[in-house]
């Protein structure tokens, strides 16, 4: 027992470390950086890391995990996780969104989506074990729902949000579609990963979930900021599309 909430720990702790050293790769990167269209994507960046930070360490510290009876059995619960995703996932599209020129309405509408998707993934996780295993009710209809929200979030950046990177230059389109294309693969691991974790099948135990999490989280922050920051041309290219649209921080719709 102790063993095994050890190796947990050691993931959380993990985690921790990672997001706070990829925080701290982040702001010694961007410290000098002068351009104001470039410093955008380097706040949206560092403000991630930085909650992934805060949230993985609460987790690691126990905060952030509590217990709950479901059905009369206790079952773990790492809220933080959601209190986590609820601020990142939408800056990660924030990101994207800026990248591509997003207007006003398709950000609102990325990340509304994206709210929705977490929100109903807490509802997903808290009805787990409330007996409710049939397809129309409990945590499988949530999963559903959250799942439905990502296919639609996907569907938006690959249909509206790509074509707006249609005329951009090149550097900036090879960028946009390498990032878009690790979120489809890696957000895509999620659900599948949850679904087969403690709140689902059972195949994996809580500490091979909370691993598996923090891969993911690590790629998806740290890898997509990696790639996005590093590539100077396509920031520049979206920098001067945004000036280039009527000094408005968002081009109009
Ligand atoms: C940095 C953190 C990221 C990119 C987290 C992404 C999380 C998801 C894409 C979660 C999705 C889920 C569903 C689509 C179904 C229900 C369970 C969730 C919440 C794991």
């Amino acid at each position: 027992m102790t063993s095994v909430l050890g190796t947990e720990e050691m993931w959380l702790w993990l985690g921790t470390a990672g997001m706070l050293a990829g925080t701290l790769y982040f702001l010694v990167d961007g410290w000098g950086v002068e351009d104001r269209r470039r410093r955008e994507f380097y706040v949206v960046i560092l403000f991630a890391s930085a909650t992934a930070s805060v949230n993985y360490l609460a987790m690691a510290l126990g905060f952030g995990i509590t217990t709950l009876e479901f059905g009369g059995r206790p079952a773990t619960v790492y809220w933080a996780r959601y209190t986590d995703w609820i601020f990142t996932t939408p800056l990660l599209f924030i990101a994207l969104g800026l990248l591509a020129g997003a207007t006003r309405r398709q950000l609102a509408l990325l990340v509304g989506l994206d709210g929705l998707m977490v929100a109903t993934g807490v509802l997903a996780t808290l009805s787990t074990g409330t007996g409710a295993y049939v397809p129309v009710g409990g945590p499988f209809l949530w999963w559903g729902v959250s799942t439905a929200m990502l296919l639609s979030l996907l569907y938006f950046l690959f249909g509206p949000l790509t074509a707006r990177t249609d005329a951009k230059p090149a550097e900036l389109r090879s960028t946009f579609v390498t990032l878009r294309n690790l979120v489809a693969v890696v957000w895509l691991c999620y659900p599948v990963w949850w679904l087969l974790g403690t709140n689902g099948a059972g195949l994996t135990g809580s500490y091979v979930e909370t691993a598996g999490f923090m891969t993911l989280d690590l790629i998806a922050k740290l890898a997509f900021g990696y790639v996005l920051l590093s590539s100077d041309e396509a920031l520049d290219a979206a920098g001067r599309a945004a000036d280039a649209a009527s000094g408005a921080s968002y081009p109009a719709d």
